[in-house]
């Protein structure tokens, strides 16, 4: 899907920083969801994403102190953390009996920033608090650290992650489209041209902005949450300043959340069994296709072994310790 010049950025009026973007000027490599992904600040993004972020740029998109975005790159838990989010923060005002997240898929609940900002270009910003991007931290207006927002960011194992991409683009990708394979996808993903990536540059640009900006960025390990859910429901609802109170706590509220969220309940939904939703480069996505295993550690079963090693050497030289 090629772009014309019709999408230029004219932010650079009262923003210096950024530059003008003809997105036919760009280099371009093989998408996977789209014909085409392209270089912009160091991250791979599909052209329409790129569209997306250009209207938000030429919009002078700012997030309020109120907002709440959950950031990600793709497969690392964003239906996970945009169902427990939507359920913390807005707990006050649901019953767990007739909760939204019942009936309707995480994803609708939360709109993905600039997936709307593709589709409303000449109004991007959605009407939401709650919002989610898989943009790199570079690409958000906040890298000086002084909004008042909250960003979550979410970190899944690199081999976990791919396996789990790869599976989705087997559904979803067009089908006028060459098919990839896991060799390949493998190579892509590893030498930094997946989309969103380079994957390791995404995590680290949260993971450093979160040392820097505590109060801004929150940084979660999908492994972490999985291991300990109520340690990591509590934290995340006194980082976003909704600390459960111990009525609350009493009353189990923490554990429904929990349960709510979870794997097993969200799957087994007759909403994310049979429903399906409009994502901005699909018309009709099925709802079930954002879940599959939910487990960790399932790559193994997928990958080989040399392609464990190379992620595993890589996660480490550019993670360290995270
Ligand atoms: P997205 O970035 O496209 O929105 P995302 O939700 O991050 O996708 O990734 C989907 C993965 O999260 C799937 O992992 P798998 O392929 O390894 O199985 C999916 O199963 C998993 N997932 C979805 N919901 C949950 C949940 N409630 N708890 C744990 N894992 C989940």
């Amino acid at each position: 899907m090629e772009s014309s010049s019709l999408f230029t950025n004219s932010a650079t009026k009262d923003n210096q920083q950024l530059p003008d973007i003809v997105i036919s000027d760009l280099p371009k490599e093989r998408g996977w969801l789209t014909e085409y992904i392209h270089p912009y600040k160091g991250f791979w993004y599909a052209t329409p994403v790129l569209q997306g972020l250009i209207a938000l740029q030429d919009n002078h998109f700012k997030l309020k102190p109120t907002d709440v975005l959950l950031a990600s790159y793709p497969k690392s838990g964003t239906t996970w953390l945009k169902a427990l989010l939507f359920a913390i923060t807005n707990r006050p005002q649901y019953d767990f009996n007739t909760h939204p997240l019942l009936s309707s898929n995480p994803h609708e609940l939360v709109p993905h920033l600039e997936s709307y900002a593709f589709k409303y270009p000449t109004n991007p910003i959605p009407n939401s608090s709650l919002m989610h991007t898989h943009l790199a931290f570079n690409s958000l207006p906040v890298t000086d650290g002084s909004s008042k927002c909250k960003i979550v960011y979410v970190f899944r194992d690199a081999k976990d992650v791919l396996s789990s991409f790869w599976y989705f683009v087997q559904k979803l990708r067009p089908k006028d489209l060459p098919f990839i394979s896991l060799p390949e996808a493998f190579d892509q993903f590893s030498k930094g041209y997946s989309p969103f990536g380079p994957f390791w540059d995404h995590v680290m640009g949260y993971y450093k902005a979160s040392l820097e900006y505590p109060k801004m960025i929150y940084f979660l390990k999908y492994e972490d949450l999985k291991k300990d859910p109520k340690f990591h429901a509590k934290r995340l609802a006194e980082f976003l300043e909704k600390p459960f109170s111990l009525k609350e706590e009493s009353e189990g509220t923490v554990e429904k959340i929990i349960e709510l969220c979870s794997f097993e309940k969200l799957s087994n939904l007759e909403v994310n069994k049979e429903g399906t939703h409009t994502d901005f480069l699909f018309p009709t996505i099925a709802n079930n296709i954002f879940f599959r295993q939910g487990k960790v550690g399932d790559s193994k079963n997928h990958l080989s072994k040399e392609m464990i090693e190379v992620l595993d050497e890589m996660t480490k030289q550019k993670l360290g310790l995270i």
